[in-house]
C-alpha cells in the first residue's frame, strides 16, 4: 500500500533590488538588468539610492517614453522604496531628478505575470520514501514544491 502525503506548494514571493548592487542611478541599463527576469504577482522591486539624490515615480508607457515627470507628490523618496507587484501586466517606473531619466537613462520597465501556481504532482510519482523539491531550477515557476511520500507495507 503506497501512502502519499502532499504538501501544498508555498508560494516564494521574490524581492528584487533594482539594479542589484548599484542601486537605483543613472548611466545603468535596466533593461538590460530586467532582461531574463520573471517577475510575478507577489514579488516586490526594491529601488534603493541615496535620498534626495533620485526618486520614483511610476508612470505609463507614454511618460516612460517620454520622460514625463508625474506631480512630485507621487514620487518614492526614501531611498529604500519597496513598491510589490499587485497585477499582471507592465510597468514602467522613472527618476524624476532632474535629466536622469532623459539623459540618465534611469528607467525601467518590467512585464509581471500573474501569480505563480503549485505544480501539480501526482502521487503516483512518489516512490517508497522520498522528499524531493520541484521547481527552484525552473524560473517559469518559482515555487516550491515538496512530496513526501510514505510508503508502508501492510
Ligand atoms: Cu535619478
Amino acid at each position: 500500500m503506497l501512502r502519499a502525503i502532499i504538501i501544498p506548494a508555498v508560494s516564494m514571493a521574490k524581492e528584487f533590488i533594482v539594479g542589484d548592487e548599484v542601486g537605483w542611478t543613472i548611466r545603468f541599463d535596466y533593461q538590460a538588468w530586467a532582461d531574463g527576469k520573471d517577475f510575478h504577482v507577489g514579488d516586490k522591486l526594491v529601488f534603493r539610492y541615496p535620498v534626495g539624490a533620485h526618486n520614483v515615480f511610476k508612470v505609463n508607457g507614454t511618460g516612460f517614453q517620454n520622460c514625463i515627470v508625474p506631480p512630485v507628490t507621487e514620487a518614492l523618496t526614501s531611498g529604500n522604496d519597496a513598491i510589490t507587484l499587485a497585477t499582471p501586466g507592465r510597468n514602467w517606473y522613472i527618476c524624476g531628478v532632474g535629466k536622469h531619466c532623459e539623459i540618465g537613462g534611469q528607467k525601467l520597465f518590467i512585464t509581471v505575470q500573474p501569480e505563480s501556481q503549485a505544480p501539480i504532482i501526482a502521487p503516483s510519482q512518489a516512490l517508497s520514501y522520498t522528499s524531493s523539491v520541484n521547481g527552484i531550477t525552473t524560473s517559469i515557476y518559482q515555487l516550491v514544491a515538496v512530496v513526501i511520500a510514505t510508503a508502508i507495507m501492510v
